[in-house]
């Protein structure tokens, strides 16, 4: 059993990864739009985990004997201006996550929720690797341009790296 207010934090993480899973599948649209089919693919791999996120927290409620409530889901805007700002978006909306799933480690050590910190150390594990990722993403885009041939090598690249998240998400089901 977990308090009200420590269910309700959770209740309100749920709704951002869910609305993490609305942005990445709106970058995925807007990837396809471009013709940019791995980019596309690794921004539908990333909607799908974000999903699996939210349904984690969803089970540990009804595991705790707490209450889901759901709520409504903002919808994403759109990123302009091509790749490199989408992958900047990206990164500063993981960052954003990240002070969220934080706020909540504080919230269940303050509370001595041994069960709740346990459970989220799963998600701040997940949040570094994330940002690692996205920040590698950056730099390689960086280094060598978002147009023509370099663009082309980077689809390709997420291509790989989206099949490797759904190989990764095959494991862990
Ligand atoms: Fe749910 O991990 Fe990112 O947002």
């Amino acid at each position: 059993m977990i308090s009200n207010e420590m269910a309700q934090r959770i209740n309100t993480q749920i709704n951002r990864e869910m609305y993490s899973a609305y942005f990445y599948l709106g970058l995925s649209a807007q990837a396809e739009t471009m013709n940019l089919k791995g980019v596309a693919a690794w921004f539908l791999a990333k909607h799908g985990e974000e999903l699996a996120h939210a349904l984690k927290m969803y089970r540990y409620l009804i595991d705790q004997d707490a209450r889901v409530q759901l709520s409504e889901v903002a919808a994403p805007a759109s990123v302009d201006g091509g790749v490199l700002p989408m992958f900047e978006r990206t990164l500063e909306h993981e960052r954003g996550v990240t002070a969220t799933i934080n706020e909540m480690v504080d919230f269940a050590l303050s509370a001595k929720d041994h069960a709740t910190n346990i459970f989220l150390q799963w998600f701040v594990t997940e949040q570094i690797e994330e940002e690692a990722t996205v920040k590698d993403i950056i730099g390689r885009v960086r280094l060598f341009g978002d147009q023509g041939q370099s663009l082309l090598m980077i689809d390709n690249e997420l291509a790989a790296l989206a099949k490797q998240i759904g190989q990764g998400a095959a494991t862990a089901a």
